[in-house]
């Protein structure tokens, strides 16, 4: 039997692309310069897609592949897919969970660190020259301070874990208390910002969770309060979060994610209470290598008959 016909939407790693092109007959639709006319040669005979987590599948293209049979996510996030669409047509959905936990909730807890202790600051501070001249600030003392996890799954656990090992007092919100967690289950989540020295975001992206934290949630946090995101910059509706950052109205934010990836709001490049990451979350080798595994791995299974490695809850 010949390769099947796989089109790849994002820029790919070679551990993941090498690999892929060996087994597939891979259409890069993400770097052609005429997509149209890639589309016109291969479309009828494509049948699997790879693409990033944040890469966003309009329907328009999935009308366009008429043999899809599966999406191949490159990431644990789906929000880039239309996940009803792909279940009218019965187009399984995949994405690579768990590998890329524990390096997520790192960069969760390094953000805590940046701008809770003002790492990124100090840093500064340092190379700047300014330490002959004077001592560092004092900053304040994490254990003891109050952390809310907005979305308790598995990313949102490993973060909790991490931070009470330091001492931090953990409570969360999400649609549900959760079964066999001592922590502290808050419906709310304007009353879990409130209490809040410390709000992190670990939900998944996507419609139902955009703008969730709007200027009100933003407010509750105030002026004591850090925002801490690695989930999805769609989560956070961002021109509130920088109008309360320059008002002062919130303490500081510690961002792995935006909302129009790479552009970054310019206000808060000039903001000492804010730290910037490159949506750097699973960004490691050893991480990024067994996410590329495992998406490979599931259009391995599906080519082959086998059952699926992963498939998204709601098509299970
Ligand atoms: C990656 C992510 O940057 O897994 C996700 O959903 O956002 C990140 O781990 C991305 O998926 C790489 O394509």
């Amino acid at each position: 039997m010949s390769a099947p016909d796989v089109i790849v939407t994002a820029p790919l790693p070679p551990f993941l692309y090498d690999p892929l092109k060996a087994d597939y007959r891979c259409h890069d639709y993400a770097q052609a310069a005429d997509k149209a006319g890639l589309l016109r040669a291969a479309s009828g005979a494509i049948r699997g897609l790879v693409q990033g987590g944040g890469t966003v599948t309009p329907t328009d293209l999935l009308d366009a592949l008429p043999k899809l049979e599966i999406i191949s996510v490159f990431g644990v996030g789906y929000d880039g897919v239309p996940v009803d669409y792909c279940r009218g047509r019965g187009i399984r959905v995949t994405n690579t969970p768990d590998v890329l936990t524990e390096d997520v909730a790192d960069t969760a807890v390094g953000l805590v660190l940046m701008t809770g202790r003002g790492f990124a600051k100090a840093d500064r501070f340092v190379r700047a020259g300014e330490w002959v001249k004077r001592g560092p600030e004092l900053t304040a003392k994490l254990g003891g301070k109050k952390v809310g996890i907005l979305g308790l799954g598995r990313i949102g656990k490993a973060i909790g874990q991490r931070l009470a090992a330091m001492g931090m007092q953990i409570a969360y919100t999400g649609r549900k208390a959760q079964q066999g967690v001592a922590w502290r289950f808050v419906p709310d989540l304007v009353a879990l910002a409130a209490e809040s020295d410390f709000l992190i975001v670990a939900c998944p992206g996507g419609p139902a969770t955009k703008n969730l934290v709007d200027a009100k949630v933003l407010a509750a946090l105030g002026s004591k309060g850090t925002i801490v995101n690695i989930a999805r910059g769609s989560i956070i509706d961002e021109p509130a979060l920088v109008a309360a950052l320059e008002q002062g109205t919130l303490g500081g934010a510690g961002l792995d994610v935006f909302a129009d990836e790479p552009q970054v709001p310019k206000a808060l490049l000039a903001m000492d209470n804010v730290v910037l990451l490159p949506h750097v979350g699973s960004a490691t080798r050893e991480t990024r290598k067994a996410m590329g595994d495992l998406c490979k791995a599931n259009l391995d299974a599906w080519f082959a008959g086998r059952p699926l490695l992963t498939l998204i809850p709601e098509l299970a």
